[in-house]
């Protein structure tokens, strides 16, 4: 009666475990991806999927949810903890969702919004035009400085005393500084602004207290929690108490239904492992790997935007060796090294080709990966990227990838 995968879905079951391979045998430095602990996919595989729970704790729509709720409890009383958050939604089916449930509540159809422009490192619901919120609203865009390739903070505050936005949001997707939300903060107050701070990236280096907390500043704080923090892929929100009940209501019943409950308990679990001091000597290493890598691929002639990296990623700009990010992210993806094309600042390429790629440590750093290994990394991408098509060198590189993945196996190899 009841199957396995296997027997029922052998398709799928094989498809599994070819990504499965893939993941055992590549090395990721895509920067948004991570691997987690078996304990958090065990919560999210668990028998929660089942239940239906719309509402909050002591506040739902169906019947059976006492032991939901405690783990939903759970979940929010560690969340608030390791951010000092005074209100925590674990609810949020994703990052898009924690920001779109921010808008909802606070913004009308028109309202201006000004969010970093994504060619200098935002994300698409930060007011692109391609996404609802640049549809819905009117957004305008701070980008970073041509020289510096940093936040101009002059900029910020210019164009939100120009155009007046009912909020600020601040966060990225591939900027590799410290985001200083005090500034940001300040700047809001000026014009009346609310400031939203999108964490999504940087989550588990604030998390570990080595990137400055958005709280107090932000009024909103929004995250994923499957990237540095690497939990579960979904979203969380959290704000000043005073916005408590705007938020919830907007996420319930405003833009969800039923909150997925296995991934709100793998939440729990992701909390309370980046709760632990392991957690702040994963995310240490993180950022001294980053470092690493970008100092040894400077050296041997890129070009590093902004100079380097605060972080767990950075941008190499191809433009000096001739390749676009999508020739190179097909170079390096063909000896297994996993990237992701990215535009650079004032990139005069399209986004599906880009001058640049965007290089991230989190993956390899839970395999346990080190400065030395960077050397090799480093070298291999040079390596490869130096020698387009070179069949030879490419199936050196390709060797060497498979053999530092089997020094440094994962917990499903
Ligand atoms: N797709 C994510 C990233 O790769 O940064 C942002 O949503």
């Amino acid at each position: 009666m009841l199957k396995t995968l296997s027997q029922v879905d052998p398709e799928i079951y094989n498809w599994i475990k070819k990504e499965e391979e893939r993941e055992k045998s590549n090395l990721i430095l895509i920067a948004s991806e991570n691997y987690t602990s078996p304990a958090v996919r065990e919560a999210q595989g668990s028998v929660l999927t089942h239940k239906y729970a719309e509402g909050y704790p002591g506040r739902r729509y169906y019947g059976g949810c006492e032991f939901i709720d405690e783990i939903e409890k759970l979940a929010i009383k560690r969340a608030k903890e390791l951010f000092s958050a005074p209100h925590v939604n674990v609810q949020p089916h994703s990052g898009s969702q924690a920001n779109m449930a921010i808008y909802l509540a606070l913004l009308k159809p028109g309202d201006v919004i000004l969010g970093m422009d994504i060619s200098s490192g935002g994300h698409l619901t930060h007011g692109h035009k391609i996404n609802f919120s640049g549809t819905l609203f009117t957004p305008v865009y701070y980008g970073v400085d041509p020289k510096k390739e940093e936040i101009d903070f002059n900029e910020v505050e210019d164009k939100a005393i120009k155009h007046k936005p009912k909020i600020i949001i601040c966060g990225a997707s591939s900027y590799p500084k410290i985001i200083d939300f005090k500034t940001f903060r300040e700047i809001a107050e000026r014009v009346g602004a609310y400031l939203l701070a999108d964490i999504a990236h940087i989550a588990g280096e604030v998390a570990a207290g080595l990137h400055p907390s958005p709280f107090p500043h932000a009024h909103f704080v929004t995250s994923t929690t499957h990237k540095t923090l690497r939990g579960p892929r979904g979203g969380i929100i959290m704000c000043q108490k005073e916005f408590a009940s705007i938020v919830d209501q907007s996420v319930f019943p405003g833009i969800q239904g039923g909150p997925l409950m296995h991934v709100i308990a793998a939440k729990a679990v992701c909390f309370k492992e980046a709760l632990q001091p392991e957690f702040k000597e994963y995310q240490k290493r993180v950022i001294q790997n980053a470092k690493r890598l970008a100092n040894l691929l400077k050296e041997k002639g890129y070009r590093i935007v902004s100079g380097g990296t605060d972080t767990h990623l950075f941008l190499v700009d191809l433009r000096n060796k001739g390749l676009t990010g999508k020739q190179a992210e097909d170079l390096l993806g063909k000896v297994g090294i996993s990237v992701n094309k990215n535009v650079i600042p004032y990139d005069p390429l399209p986004p599906a080709q880009t001058s640049g790629i965007r290089i991230g440590t989190p993956a390899i750093t839970t395999r346990g990966m080190g400065e030395e290994e960077m050397e090799v990394i480093a070298k291999l991408i040079d390596m490869v990227l130096s020698h387009p098509g070179d069949e030879r060198i490419m199936e050196m590189a390709r060797k060497e990838v498979k053999e530092l993945c089997e020094r440094f196996p994962l917990y499903f190899s």
